[in-house]
């Protein structure tokens, strides 16, 4: 029989990979990320299991326990992987959800899988949530969990968090599935969002689309209330500015700056290579620059680092050819023997890496066309310390409602992202510091614990403490 917990992580992902030791053995290890940073004490202190798939294909591992959360393997299929993952995740749901800024294909294989998938999740919990556990469900891929575990385990308390946007009614109606979404995310107690507008879209939404009855956030559903609501997700503020602060990384930072030159300015990008990103409008924004005579390479960098995502989805495959494009015309025209325009890598770069690039950055370039939030905006000022830099942001990221001392952006509007570029390169040093200052004292109040906290809160998962008490 399953270990059974009081408290209840369902994601797509668990938050461990699997290495080979020096002695060829394979072993767990945790992997880092904010989600199960700011859910570990949480975790710990109800002896809390994290469901989720473990990556790979075919039979799961058992079950076992690291650093003190109990990890419960859901195993997926090459076809699963395929379809409910590849297609329904990320070829129908996320397109659609991001303003359908590529074009969202609908295969009825997909969404039949995805709901064998969901419901296998849904069952993984029911079978180790407690008598009246709570069990906190994340993300898109699993949007059906909450209804069918309702079904099996009435006594359970459930939450949902949508880390991506939530659509307007107009373009959520195009989803042939539509009601069932739907009446998957109601079967949650809180659903929580991004955005208070993403929260009013999908209130508004029940009533359109079910003839549900809604007061405030509160949606009535079967003699049921149902709470949607706005929750910010962060950041590890403290950890992320100790690591930026860290003597090696600092050293680290200096020299990415003098093997690039000593330039005037860096600028730099950092993302999942992805469409709703805006990577090329901001090379594109860069390049013309560097046309109009506004920009001199030498004076100004760009390193654009874009981690490997989703490789085997055709919109995923045609970005990289266009990414890789634009930065061969730029360098092509542009570098020269020795002195690129455009730094560009694409991998995946490891913390420390990381934040030395965000600490060497004069300019940090974040225009995704829509986004839910955007942690490495939040990353990049934890990591500024005391020395000023700017970050230009798209006003279509969730995260430019609290960051309003950045430089904000229409990433449609191409003369707009050059605009912001621009000011940003030529604001006073003085000023700089002045609108950093003022972010980093919000990120330093609003972290992701506090994220954490306030949505266990409000779904009423009682003596949840944060780490400032434990
Ligand atoms: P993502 O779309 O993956 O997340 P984001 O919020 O920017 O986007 O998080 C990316 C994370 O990956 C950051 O912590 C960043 O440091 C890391 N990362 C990115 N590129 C990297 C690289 N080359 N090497 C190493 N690390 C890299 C989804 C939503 C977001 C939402 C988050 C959390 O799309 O809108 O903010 O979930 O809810």
């Amino acid at each position: 029989m399953a270990q059974r917990s009081s408290f209840v992580v369902v994601a797509n992902r668990l938050p461990v990979d699997e290495v080979t030791t020096p002695d060829g053995d394979k072993q767990w290890r945790p992997s880092p990320g904010g989600l199960v940073t700011a859910l570990h004490p949480v975790l710990t202190e109800h002896h809390g299991t994290w469901i989720g798939w473990a990556g790979g294909t075919g039979d799961a591992p058992e079950p076992f326990d690291l650093e003190g959360i109990h990890i419960h393997p859901v195993p997926l299929s090459g076809e699963e992987l395929e379809r409910y993952y590849e297609g329904q995740s990320n070829a129908t749901i996320w397109p659609l959800y991001h303003d359908a800024v590529e074009t969202p294909a609908y295969k009825r294989r997909w969404r039949e899988t995805y709901r064998v998938v969901n419901h296998r999740f849904a069952q993984a919990a029911a079978q180790v949530a407690d008598e009246g556990a709570t069990v906190w469900v994340q993300d898109y891929q699993l949007q059906l969990v909450p209804s069918m575990l309702r079904e099996m385990r009435p006594d359970l308390r459930i939450g949902f968090f949508l880390h991506i946007p939530f659509p307007p009614i107009e373009l959520f109606m195009q989803m042939p599935f539509r009601a069932e979404i739907l009446r998957g995310l109601l079967g949650a107690d809180l659903v929580g969002f991004q955005q208070k507008l993403a929260a009013q879209n999908f209130v508004r939404l029940a009533r359109h689309l079910l003839g549900l009855r809604y007061e405030g956030q509160s949606i009535q559903v079967d003699g049921r209330k149902v709470k949607a609501g706005a929750f910010p997700i962060s950041i590890d503020t403290r950890e992320m500015e100790r690591l930026a602060a860290d003597p090696s990384v600092q050293a680290r930072a200096k020299q990415i700056r003098a093997e690039l030159g000593d330039p005037k300015t860096v600028i730099l990008g950092v993302d999942r290579l992805d469409y709703t990103k805006g990577i090329e409008l901001r090379l594109k924004a860069f390049r013309e620059l560097l046309a109009d005579g506004k920009l001199n390479v030498g004076d100004a960098v760009m390193i654009q680092v874009a981690t490997p995502s989703r490789e085997r989805v055709e919109h995923y495959q045609t970005l990289r050819v266009k990414v890789e494009r634009e930065v061969g015309r730029i360098n092509g025209e542009f570098g020269k023997v020795g002195t690129p325009a455009v730094h560009y890598l694409h991998q995946s770069v490891d913390k420390q890496e990381l934040a030395a690039m965000y600490a060497a950055a004069d300019v940090m370039m974040v225009t995704p066309l829509r986004d839910g939030m955007n942690l490495v905006a939040k990353e990049y000022i934890a990591c500024r310390g005391d020395s000023g830099g700017a970050l230009v942001l798209s006003e279509f990221a969730g995260a430019a409602t609290e960051l309003r001392q950045s430089f904000l952006c229409n990433p449609h509007d191409p003369d707009g992202v050059k605009d912001a570029l621009l000011r940003a390169i030529n604001a006073e040093p003085a000023e700089l510091k002045r609108r950093m200052r003022v972010m980093q004292r919000h990120l330093r109040t609003h972290d992701v614990s506090r994220w954490a906290k306030t949505f266990l809160d409000e779904l009423g998962v009682g003596e949840t403490s944060d780490d400032s008490e434990g």
